[in-house]
């Protein structure tokens, strides 16, 4: 049995929620995190000094934190050769998707582009339109790679998807200038077609909206 700490508004606990569901792995979740609060604890700073969420415990396991090495935690322990290559060099051809969309595109989307839209500025009055500007051949170039897809391996989701997926509902919601990208599009509109998907990253963001 796994349990989850974190809010389900959380992109990065949407991330592991929806690994979890296509894994199909039992699970229970409690919310922590903003208006729910409960991160500064003791008990809670014990498992993650980082006072973020997610956190995970595996059973009696010791915690983990940080959202994507949970994710390939997961895989590599319940998926299949598909959702985790074993191979290292067929496997490194999906992480470096994932660690870029980390560490690039969701830093840029996210500080840049939706917590200004919801509301916490970050910058002066040119910032926002530079952003959504720079932002556009950061998503050209995932919607070259994913290609004819359907996934990102190809025939098979992996776990890179989780990590990708996991920005996009809010990435197509929002109402700010997109580039074109055809490619990106359909993945979108696959990845919205999943249950699992559906029930855990397409999760409204409207609390998260700071009144002006
Ligand atoms: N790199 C971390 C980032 C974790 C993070 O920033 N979590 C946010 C939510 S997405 C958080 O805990 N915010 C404080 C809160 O919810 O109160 C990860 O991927 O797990």
């Amino acid at each position: 049995m796994l349990t989850v700490w974190g809010r389900a508004t959380s992109s990065n606990v949407q991330a592991v929620m929806w690994t979890i569901a296509e894994l199909g792995l039992a699970h229970t979740r409690h919310d922590l995190g903003l208006a729910y609060g409960g991160l500064d604890t003791p008990e809670y700073r014990s498992m993650n000094p980082n006072g973020l969420v997610p956190t995970v415990q595996d059973g009696e396991g010791p915690p983990m934190w940080e959202s994507a090495a949970i994710v390939r935690y997961l895989a590599a322990t319940y998926g299949d050769e598909g959702f985790w290559p074993r191979d290292p060099a067929a496997r490194v051809q999906l992480d470096m998707w994932a660690e870029w969309i980390k560490t690039t595109f969701a830093p840029h989307f996210g500080g840049r582009v939706f917590w200004p839209l919801m509301g916490r500025p970050a910058g002066g009055p040119d910032a926002f339109p530079a952003a959504v500007e720079g932002l556009k051949p950061l998503a050209r170039m995932l919607s070259e790679r994913i290609g004819a897809g359907p996934y990102l391996a190809g025939e098979k989701l992996s776990f890179a998807d989780m990590i990708i997926g996991a920005q996009l509902y809010r990435y197509y919601t929002l109402d700010f200038d997109r580039a074109d990208t055809p490619a990106l599009d359909a993945y979108y509109a696959r990845l919205s077609a999943r249950p699992a998907y559906r029930q855990h990253a397409m999760v409204s963001y409207e609390t998260l909206r700071i009144a002006t």
